[in-house]
């Protein structure tokens, strides 16, 4: 065949090929995981997508085979008096009924390793490694991320450093609406909530820096309710904690409320905390339950981002 002959629109499929190797660079997420769950999530969708098209690819295969076969002028069989086959009949009912168990048994083992109140794949990562899980608590407001280390007495809004191959136990909870824990190459989305308490963990496996957001729509400022992750040594996150440890801002009741105002980070700013009020997360549960942790949406927030006031209030 010669090149002329090819029609414009199949040359580009030479072009596809790119398209998978693409999954090796940063930009599909989803399918380039950098920790213990999002690899396994990876792993039962690229499983599940394998069992479907054991479905899938035969019934196309039969439908141009018997288009084929019978078409007009092939003169195939014709048998006006068939009604039955057992062979079909296990077939058409077998392979289905095959393919629900094994999906079934595949999605029962699967959930419960990425299961956000126990995975456990994380509990198995963490009795070999022997390293204490570090526990994070996640705050989040309109529209800022508050990640709170109690035992470290540091807090840090907007940015995530977690030491790599160390499982992270997440605690969250939200001031007023609902939002969305996402890190695509890291851990699948957990709903975060007011007034109540949601569950996260994971473990990075490579030293990097991440995207970190919400997947929830939460007014104005979500596009900007991002947070960057950093996956770093033990070392560098001791660095880390010493450097937060160092900062002026003290995280009380007081400056929390101030810091929870409504506030659009188009900055990406982060600011650290140290002297972190004792359950800062059972307080602000507690209070968001009480009613008393109010904020009205000031409307220049949502309307014009031009503004000065827009500016103000932006960080
Ligand atoms: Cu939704």
């Amino acid at each position: 065949m010669t090149r002329k002959k090819i029609p414009g629109f199949f040359r580009y499929l030479a072009l596809l090929p790119l398209l998978f190797l693409g999954g090796c660079s940063s930009d599909f997420w989803l399918f380039n995981p950098k920790g213990i769950i999002a690899q396994t999530e990876l792993y039962y969708m690229i499983v599940d997508v394998a069992i479907m098209l054991v479905i899938i690819v035969p019934t196309i295969l039969f439908t141009v085979w018997v288009m084929i076969k019978y078409r007009a002028g092939n003169n195939a069989t014709h048998a006006p008096k068939w009604s039955h086959s057992n062979a079909l009949e296990v077939l058409v009912w077998g392979v289905p009924v095959v393919i629900v168990v094994v999906l079934a048994v595949y999605s029962y083992i699967g959930t419960h390793q990425v299961n956000p109140w126990n995975p456990t794949i994380v509990s198995e990562h963490a009795k070999y490694s022997k390293a204490k899980p570090l526990e994070v608590d996640v705050i989040t407001t309109d529209w800022q991320w508050l990640f709170v280390y109690p035992s470290q007495n540091v807090a840090a809004s907007n940015e995530l450093v977690v030491p790599v191959d160390r499982p992270v136990n997440f605690r969250l909870t939200s001031t007023s609406v609902t939002n969305n824990f996402f890190i695509p190459q890291i851990v699948g989305q957990v709903y975060v909530m007011p007034g109540m308490r949601s569950k996260q963990s994971m473990v990075v496996q490579h030293i990097g820096e991440y995207h970190g957001f919400t997947a929830a729509l939460s007014g104005g400022g979500t596009s900007w309710m991002e947070f960057k992750v950093k996956a770093v040594t033990e070392a560098d996150f001791n660095a880390w904690v010493s450097k937060a440890q160092q900062s002026t801002d003290k995280l009380t009741y007081t400056t929390f409320k101030t810091f929870a105002k409504p506030t659009i980070n188009t900055g990406g700013k982060v600011q650290y905390f140290t002297d972190v009020l004792p359950d800062l997360f059972g307080h602000v549960i507690k209070n968001v339950r009480d009613g008393k942790l109010l904020y009205k949406t000031p409307m220049f927030l949502t309307e014009n981002m031009l503004s000065n006031e827009f500016k103000q209030h932006s960080n």
